[in-house]
């Protein structure tokens, strides 16, 4: 077979350096990407594009009983039920004064709105909650710069409350909510208040930072308020608008009693102390309308069904993505101000200015690429734009509003990410294309192909590609943060003496099994390399069994796995020092081995032990051991 020639790869004789981190070095940054349609969360090594995790948030994963366990099934709770899958878009981290501070990482569930944190120093899912009167939560989650809130909206106007509404008097009876969420406080994010506005599709946000801290942005398409035949319904408006948010005088207006109580539950499901996923049902939310708070809310006239919106790290320029535009609009926050001010209004929707496009303009960027998206900043007065039609990034002068440098990317690139390029610090070394197609890129594996992100060198004048790595689900937005700032606060183990599981067996000595009618709970513990007990019998056809291991091992990086011949869900995967359990109903009667999943040790083989399952209704007693007479248990 002919070797592939294609321009593209030819490539520098120094890339390979520029990317190449040795055996038993650390990368320069951990890069987290959205999974997409997965529910999950990557996270890769940059510059190598090495995958180091993949953190289950949406969605269960059987490699680590996420979703499975008892002690993470809550996490999954919706008010819909139990919803182990979400569209994930949006990783954002966390942020103290506009910069990520590597506490935590967001990322938005689109599809059953919820948005999640996970914790940094262990890379764990560690609090979930849903949005209610909402759907498809696109435009989320993007904090706020000392994580206020953490910024979510319908892109799917919904009835509010969602009733039902004859589908061809639809498009009157939609609304659309921007909410916001209080996100400073581990384990209590709650919805803070709503917003009503135009029942218009929402789509992607930003904070306001520096001159424009106190402000949200918001992209919206469909302001036609089409419900059928967008692609055609929704593109007949030249433009469309970016709603701009003072969410400090909401606030205000909030504290001050504007707005009503709406009913409405919603999920808060978040990991306790005792490292148990608890679900608390929350009702009502407080709704705010724009005629509640005048000066809350003004559209700023955004050409043509605009997707991402992009503040620059002094907070000044607000860019937009309309991707069916010719031009990239970059507005200046100080003319919107004025704009404010002398009201420079072209007309009012339900109670929200509409801004004079040339009055808020600061200009446009010409010839941007046919479909520009997304756009990023490097720091140091530049932008980059995603164009997805064209495949390529433009970089562009933000002051000029002119093009200085295009490269093209393989192929249909949807977001960019810069490590802190939408923060008030962009780190502004490299930018990582997030490709929706690959095509030719990979070795081809049947009809569905390697999503793909592309590492680009953007330290000097012309941009220079790097690398190609291909990702875990669908990756649509991304962010990095310099190694350095986690490495050292990573958790190693759980202190044993700390564990508060209620199901905790803190040592061989608590190891017990327990009846309670047909309900079995199995005390168990786990270290290298054997389990207590090992040997159980009194175990029934139709019991409904739990299994709750303790690992005791007290050293880094010793899990120990658990799985049973036909555990109906998955197995364990017990970190040093936690406890977690997983439920079985044996179906027949006999011996059922299980064993230790995660090779833990030169005997990892001989973990192991047995389960006798005796018929429904037999009288073989309960008892338990490991190396010697079996307990009874009376
Ligand atoms: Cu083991």
């Amino acid at each position: 077979m002919a070797c592939r020639t294609t321009e593209t790869t030819a490539i520098d004789a120094d890339v390979a350096q520029a990317v190449y981190v040795a055996p038993g070095e650390y990368d320069e940054f951990y890069g987290f990407m959205s999974g997409g349609y997965s529910g999950q969360l990557s996270v890769y090594g940059i510059p190598s594009g090495r995958l180091l995790r993949v953190i289950p948030v949406f969605s269960q994963d059987p490699e680590k009983a996420y979703g499975y366990s008892e002690e993470t099934k809550p996490m999954l709770m919706t008010t819909h039920g139990f919803i182990p899958w979400d569209d994930a878009h949006h990783p954002e981290l966390s942020m103290t004064d506009g910069v990520p501070d590597g506490r935590w990482i967001f990322i938005n569930g689109n599809n059953t709105p919820r948005v999640a944190r996970i914790d940094l120093d262990s890379f764990i899912t560690d609090e979930i909650v849903e949005i209610p009167n909402s759907s498809g939560n696109h435009a989320s989650p993007f904090v706020t710069p000392n994580n206020e809130y953490v910024v979510a909206a319908t892109r799917f106007a919904v009835p509010v409350p969602n009733v039902d509404v004859a589908l061809s008097e639809l498009s009157e009876a939609l609304s659309g909510t921007l909410t916001f969420i209080r996100a400073d406080v581990a384990d209590e994010m709650e919805i803070a208040f709503q917003i009503i506005v135009p029942g218009f599709n929402y789509d992607l946000a930003h904070s306001g930072k520096g001159v424009s801290d106190g402000w949200a942005f918001f992209t919206s398409y469909n302001t036609e308020k089409a419900t059928t035949l967008l692609e055609v319904n929704a593109s007949r408006n030249d433009k469309d608008f970016i709603a701009a948010v003072n969410w400090r005088l909401a606030e205000e207006c909030v504290a001050g009693g504007a707005g009503r109580d709406v009913p409405g539950a919603y999920y808060h499901n978040y990991m306790d102390d005792r490292h148990v996923a608890v679900s608390e049902v929350k009702e009502g939310t407080r709704m705010i309308t724009p005629e509640d708070c005048p000066g809350m809310v003004f559209f700023l006239p955004t050409p043509k069904s605009p997707h991402g919106v992009d503040v620059d790290p002094t907070g000044e320029y607000i860019v937009g993505g309309g991707k069916l535009a010719t031009v990239i609009p970059v507005h200046s926050f100080t003319k919107m101000i004025a704009a404010i001010e002398n009201e420079a209004f072209e007309t009012i929707i339900d109670g929200i200015p509409v801004l004079d496009y040339e009055a808020v303009l600061y200009g446009e960027v010409e010839n941007p690429g046919l479909g520009p998206l997304h756009t990023e900043f490097d720091g140091r007065g530049n932008a980059y734009t995603t164009a997805f039609i064209s495949s390529e990034i433009v970089k562009w002068d933000i002051e000029s509003t002119t093009v200085l440098d295009r490269i093209p990317v393989y192929y249909s690139v949807g977001h960019l990410m810069i490590p802190g390029g939408d923060s008030r610090q962009p780190y502004g070394k490299y930018l990582i294309a997030l490709n929706k197609i690959t095509k030719d890129r990979y070795l081809p594996t049947g009809p569905e192909l390697a999503h793909a992100a592309q590492l680009i060198d953007i330290s000097g004048e012309k941009m220079r590609l790097l690398l190609d790595f291909p990702t875990i689900g669908e990756p649509h937005y991304a962010q990095a943060i310099p190694a350095e700032m986690l490495i050292d606060d990573q958790v190693r183990i759980y202190e044993i003496g700390e564990n508060t599981n209620p199901h905790a067996a803190k040592s061989e000595a608590e190891a017990r099994i327990e009846r309670d009618g047909n309900e079995v709970h199995v005390y168990m513990t786990m270290i290298r390399s054997h389990f207590a007990p090992d040997n159980i019998e009194g175990i029934k056809v139709g019991d409904d069994v739990y299994f709750h291991l303790t690992n005791l091992e007290q050293d880094w990086d010793v899990p120990h796995g658990f799985a049973a011949m036909g555990m109906q869900n998955a197995e364990l995967l017990v970190m040093p020092g936690e406890t977690r359990t997983i439920r079985w109903t044996p179906q027949r009667e006999g011996i059922i081995p299980f064993y230790c999943t995660d090779f833990c040790s030169a005997l990892h083989q001989e973990m192991q032990g047995y389960i006798r399952v005796s018929p429904a209704g037999s009288d073989v007693p309960l008892a338990y051991g490991t190396a010697g007479e079996l307990t009874t248990v009376p």
